[in-house]
């Protein structure tokens, strides 16, 4: 099946905005830590499994997670996907002790910019950092721009550590100076909020990704984030993980909340959480090809706001493009979904 269509007979380029890579070496160093003492039941679910087991799909994401070459791009070409932007795959360096994290993320960063350099038309690369130290996180924002990569992947907790905390905030405050987004893309929950997840299979993609990321961007929303950084910008997958639709109960419970002061760590922030929802976040359909939730989603957060993810290679089912592409929607709104909104939240030039 494969797409014999051009950007220019359908009137957009499909732009896929979470993708995913992982350098060989990536693991190599994901082997130790499964090896080593009381590894994070979460990243033993996850990891340990497509990294051990003989199942297709296995198989199929480990080997093309490495390629950023003919492989991938002929992937695409079969898919009718113009371009991805590329994201070290979950949970990236944050499973890492600090100084490794560092480090590897610079050579993570390196290497998904060399394949940017080399399909500048076809790639682009968001820039990994270790949230572990927020001072280098904040250097290697810079650093990676000048690499020529856009925008920064956070994969939710680290270590059971949230971006709502303030010792976290250089990396907001980088990213809201150099005018690029972070992409918080979800993490298994950590050790301890794992387990009711664990025992009957929800922790991963299915489930446990979005409680454990939605609850994160709540987090960061009520913790006053942009209310300090208001012109920061954020990008949630899976349909802003569920939290559209939460969005008027968000609201109503969140005000109550505060006005009877019930809780130390909810204090009053200077907006609704449905508004930071479409002033600061964009969303991305990644693994859900529904047009109800993508319309409902345009409705509630605005059309310049909701864009087109495949998360390649873990959801390669290439008939959800046919699906969207069929969407009953005016034409300049699909084009925004599929190519402009992605143009404008990355900066992308190519
Ligand atoms: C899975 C899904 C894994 C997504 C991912 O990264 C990931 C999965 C490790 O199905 O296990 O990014 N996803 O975003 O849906
Ligand atoms: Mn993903």
């Amino acid at each position: 099946m494969t797409d014999k269509t051009t950007a220019a007979d359908r009137g957009y380029r499909r732009i896929a905005t979470e993708e995913a890579f992982a350098p060989s070496e990536l693991f190599d160093i994901y082997r130790k830590i499964l090896a080593g003492p009381n590894p994070d039941p979460g990243f033993v679910s996850l990891m340990g499994f497509y990294m051990s087991s003989d199942s297709a799909r296995a198989k199929h994401i480990i080997e093309y997670l490495q390629d950023l070459d003919a492989k991938r791009i002929a992937h695409m070409d079969e898919a009718g996907i113009d371009h991805q932007v590329i994201a070290l795959t979950s949970p990236g360096v944050q499973i890492m002790d600090a100084d490794l994290a560092v480090s590897f993320a610079r050579t993570a960063n390196d290497q998904l910019a060399d394949a940017v350099r080399k399909h500048p038309t076809r790639l682009s690369g968001m820039i990994a950092v270790a949230p572990q130290n927020p001072a280098e996180a904040a250097k290697e924002i810079q650093r990676g721009l000048g690499l020529g990569l856009k925008g920064v992947i956070v994969n939710s907790h680290t270590h059971g550590e949230y971006l709502s905390d303030p010792k976290f905030w250089e990396i907001f405050e980088a990213a809201e100076a150099h005018d690029t987004p972070i992409y918080l893309h979800p993490n298994t929950p950590p050790r301890n909020m794992i387990q009711p997840f664990l025992e009957c299979g929800l922790d991963g993609a299915i489930y446990g990704f979005g409680v454990e990321t939605g609850m994160h961007a709540l987090r960061i929303m009520t913790a006053g984030v942009f209310d300090r950084f208001p012109k920061l910008q954020m990008i949630i997958g899976h349909m802003g993980e569920a939290l559209p639709f939460w969005s008027y109960r968000l609201d109503y419970m969140h005000r109550a909340t505060v006005l009877s002061d019930r809780y130390p760590s909810m204090r009053p922030v200077k907006r609704k959480i449905s508004e930071y929802l479409s002033d600061n976040f964009y969303i991305t359909n990644s693994g859900v090809a529904s047009e109800a939730a993508i319309k409902f989603t345009q409705n509630l957060i605005g059309v310049d706001r909701v864009m087109y993810a495949m998360d390649y290679p873990y959801q390669h089912a290439i008939e959800e493009v046919a699906i969207l592409d069929a969407m009953d929607m005016p034409a300049q709104d699909k084009k925004r979904f599929f190519q402009t909104n992605a143009e404008e939240a990355f900066r992308l030039t190519t």
